[in-house]
C-alpha cells in the first residue's frame, strides 16, 4: 500500500508512505507506486498514529436514560442509577456483549485502536466480566482492548471487595483498580491502594486506580499509589485515572505530590468532559472546573492521557468514540490554547495514552513499526482541532479498518 502526501505528526513538509506486509516499510517523499499497489491519496492530510482511548467503561456504556436519567448530575448519583440497573436484572451477559460491541465499533469507526476499559467488579456475580474477555478477543482484529478490575463501592468498604478483585484478576483482566476515595475512611483509602498493588503484583498485572475523583481537599490517596509505584519500581505500569482533587489541593501541597508523580513515573488519565460535567457539584461559586492540573503535570514531565470516560451511560449522556471531544474540553478546561500547546494536544490521545496504557513498543509511524495510522482532514492538529476534522482512513497492520468521507458544504448566497 502506498499513502502519497500526508503530514506525520505536524511535519511542515509532506511525505509518502508505504505499507508492506502490515509494516511500515519506507517513509520518503515522491515514493513511485509499485505496479499493482494499492494507493490511497492523502490529500496533504494529518497522518498520526491511531487514537488511544485509555479510559472507558464498557460494562455501563450506552445504557444512558435505562433506567432513568441521571438528574443531578452528581457521580454517585451515577452509581446509585448503575446499582439500580443491576437489581432490575437488566445487565445479562448478552447485554453486555451487545452493548460493548458496539462501543467498541463506535470507538474503531474514529480511528481508536488501542481502549481500556473498566469492569465494575462490585457485583457478587460478576456478570459484566466474562462477556467483556470474550468481545476483548473478538474485536481483536479491529482494536485492542485492555479490561480493568474496577471495584466501583470500593474493595475494604464493600462485602466481600478483595475475594471479587482477586477472582478477577485470576480472569484475565489486565489491570487492577481501585477507588480509594469512595472508601468508607481515609485509612481504608489508603488500605486499598496497598491492597490493589499487591493484587496486581501478584497477578503481574497493570494498575489503573480511580484516584481522588472528589472535589474534597483531603482526599489524598494518590500520593500513597504514586509512592508505592516508586518503591516497587512499578511506576511505568501505573496509572492513576481522573486525580480531579488536585484542582482543590492547595498549592504547595500540589507542587510537593507532582514532584512525587514526575520521580515515580506513573501517568494520569484525565477524563475532561466527565470531570466539568460532575465536577464542583457541591460549590456553588466560586464553582471549581473538578479537573486534575494537566497543564503543571505536562511542564513537570508527568504524562497525562485524556479518556471520555463513559459513552451514553448513567454518568455521562453524551460521548460519541470521537476522540476529538475530550481533546476540545481538555484544552480549554486546563487552559492549553497557546499555539504550540493546540498543536502538541494530540498527544494527550495518542503517544501518552500509549504510554499510560503500557504498548508504546512498535506504537508510532517509524519503518519496521506495525502499520497502524489515521489520516485526519487537516494539514496539522491546530487545523484539525480548528475544524473538527474527522478521520479519513484508520489502518491497523496495512488494512483499511475505517473510512469516512468528510462533509461537504455548497453554500448558495
Ligand atoms: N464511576 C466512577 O467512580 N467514576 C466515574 N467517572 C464513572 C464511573 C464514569
Ligand atoms: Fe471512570
Amino acid at each position: 500500500m502506498l499513502i502519497r502526501n500526508v503530514y506525520i505528526e505536524n511535519a511542515t513538509t509532506p511525505t509518502d508512505v508505504r505499507i508492506v506486509d502490515g509494516v511500515f516499510a519506507e517513509i520518503a517523499p515522491q515514493l513511485v507506486a509499485s505496479e499493482g499497489e494499492q494507493i490511497i491519496e492523502g490529500n496533504t492530510n494529518l497522518m498520526l498514529p491511531p487514537y488511544v482511548e485509555p479510559h472507558v467503561h464498557l460494562d455501563a456504556c450506552l445504557t444512558a436514560g435505562t433506567p432513568r436519567w441521571n438528574e443531578s448530575g452528581t457521580l454517585f448519583e451515577g452509581v446509585q442509577i448503575f446499582s439500580e440497573y443491576k437489581q432490575l436484572n437488566l445487565l445479562s451477559p448478552e447485554d453486555v456483549k451487545r452493548r460493548a460491541t458496539a462501543a467498541l465499533r463506535l470507538l474503531a469507526a474514529h480511528g481508536v485502536q488501542h481502549v481500556r476499559g473498566h469492569v465494575d467488579v462490585t457485583e457478587p456475580t460478576l456478570t459484566a466480566l466474562e462477556p467483556l474477555l470474550e468481545v476483548r478477543e473478538e474485536v481483536r482484529d479491529f482494536i485492542d482492548v485492555q479490561l480493568v478490575a474496577f471495584p466501583q463501592e470500593g474493595i475494604l468498604s464493600f462485602p466481600n471487595g478483595e475475594g471479587l478483585l482477586r477472582k478477577a484478576a485470576a480472569s484475565g483482566v489486565d489491570a487492577i483498580g481501585g477507588c480509594p476515595h469512595l472508601e468508607f475512611t481515609r485509612g481504608y483509602g489508603a488500605d486499598s491502594v496497598r491492597l490493589l498493588m499487591d493484587v496486581a503484583e501478584e497477578y503481574g498485572l497493570l494498575v489503573d486506580v480511580h484516584c481522588d475523583e472528589i472535589d474534597d481537599p483531603d482526599s489524598r490517596n494518590l500520593e500513597v499509589l504514586a509512592a508505592l509505584a516508586l518503591e516497587r519500581g512499578m511506576g511505568r505500569r501505573v496509572a492513576a485515572s481522573h486525580t480531579t482533587a488536585m484542582g482543590a489541593y492547595p498549592d504547595a501541597y500540589a507542587h510537593k505530590l507532582i514532584n512525587l508523580l514526575a520521580r515515580s513515573e506513573i501517568s494520569i488519565i484525565s477524563n475532561p468532559m466527565v470531570n466539568m460535567h460532575l465536577g464542583g457539584r457541591f460549590d456553588t461559586y466560586p464553582k471549581r472546573r473538578g479537573l486534575t492540573r494537566v497543564k503543571e503535570l505536562n511542564n513537570a514531565g508527568v504524562p497525562v492521557a485524556f479518556g471520555e470516560d463513559d459513552l451514553q451511560d448513567p454518568w455521562h449522556p453524551l460521548g460519541n468514540g470521537d476522540m476529538l471531544d475530550p481533546v476540545w474540553m481538555g484544552v480549554y478546561a486546563a487552559q492549553l490554547m497557546g499555539y504550540d500547546e493546540l498543536q502538541d494536544a494530540y498527544k494527550f490521545v495518542t503517544y501518552n495514552g500509549a504510554r499510560a496504557l503500557g504498548v508504546s513498543e512498535g506504537y508510532g509511524i517509524r519503518v519496521g513499526n506495525p502499520a497502524n495510522c489515521i489520516l485526519l482532514d487537516a494539514p496539522n492538529f491546530y487545523e484539525v482541532l480548528r475544524t473538527h476534522a474527522p478521520v479519513t482512513y484508520s489502518i491497523r497492520q496495512g488494512k483499511i479498518v475505517a473510512k469516512t468521507q468528510p462533509a461537504q458544504t455548497t453554500l448558495y448566497i
